[in-house]
């Protein structure tokens, strides 16, 4: 080998280091870029389940019983209430909405961009009577959240003998979110659209909670407090907890 086509290979292999450098760099950054924006992806659809619904449907006791299992009397219904629990390998931020009709829209904008998941507490004692109520509350939440946020309708209270169960409760609501709708659409005709009065469902087709872009679920549970240490019944709502975490 000549000395000139010594420095001529070793100059190839100079070349060479210096390309699988700019490979490795180039790589570096590519994958620093994917994580990065994946990372992005998984803060803005937040890990947050909002516990909404009427007031004194429950939300707070059950609340409660998913931070320490037991019952606290102490918590205020004029502020939400946080609380990070684990589920499986995730863990989930749990925030208590106040149900008051003046407080419930500025906490709920508050959490709704975190959203994971949106838990609907329903007194399935006073249903009936509060029908109206209960369902316009829901469709507003629909109409709000960002689609495809997975909502567990919670028929709670079923410690009670006149409870209804999530069957009924399920005709009960789709029905009633049906005239709701009607009322709704025909009010969008009068006035501009407003943000709140957002077509939910199929058009010409009678309302069902399936229509909709997000999976909805039923379940059942008690949280029941005259004893501290009487069992509550949150097995469904954990089990859809661990599902969606
Ligand atoms: N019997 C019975 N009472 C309940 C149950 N859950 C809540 N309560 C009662 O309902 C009332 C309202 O509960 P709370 O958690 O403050 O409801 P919130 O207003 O939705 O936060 C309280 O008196 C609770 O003791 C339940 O599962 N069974
Ligand atoms: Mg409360």
């Amino acid at each position: 080998m000549t000395v000139n086509e010594q420095t001529k290979s070793s100059l190839e292999k100079n070349s060479n280091m210096q390309l699988l450098s700019l490979l490795a760099a180039v790589l570096v950054i590519f994958i620093t870029l994917v994580l990065f924006t994946l990372w992005r992806r998984r803060r803005s659809i937040g890990r947050s389940i909002l516990l909404t619904g009427l007031s004194d449907s429950g939300k707070t006791l059950i609340y409660a019983r998913l931070m320490h299992s037991t019952f606290v009397r102490t918590y205020t219904s004029v502020k939400e209430n946080v609380g990070d629990m684990s589920a499986g390998k995730s863990s989930l931020r749990i925030v208590d909405i106040p149900g008051d009709e003046r407080l419930r829209s500025k906490y709920f904008d508050k959490h709704k961009t975190s959203a994971k998941g949106l838990v609907y507490v329903i007194d399935s004692v006073t249903i009936q009577k509060e029908i109206r109520d209960v369902a316009e509350y829901l469709y507003n939440l629909l109409s709000d959240v960002q689609r495809n946020v997975p909502v567990l309708i919670l028929c709670n209270k079923q410690d009670q003998t006149m409870a209804k169960g999530c069957a009924v409760i399920r005709t009960m609501l789709e029905k009633e979110l049906n005239l709701l709708r009607m009322t709704k659409t025909s009010q969008l005709e009068g006035t501009d659209a407003s943000s709140t009065n957002v077509f939910l469902g199929k058009q010409g087709k009678d309302f069902e909670l399936s229509h909709l872009d997000s999976q909805i679920d039923f379940a059942e549970s008690y949280a029941f407090n005259k004893d501290p240490q009487a069992s509550a019944d949150i097995r469904e709502l954990n089990k859809w907890l661990h599902k969606i975490a």
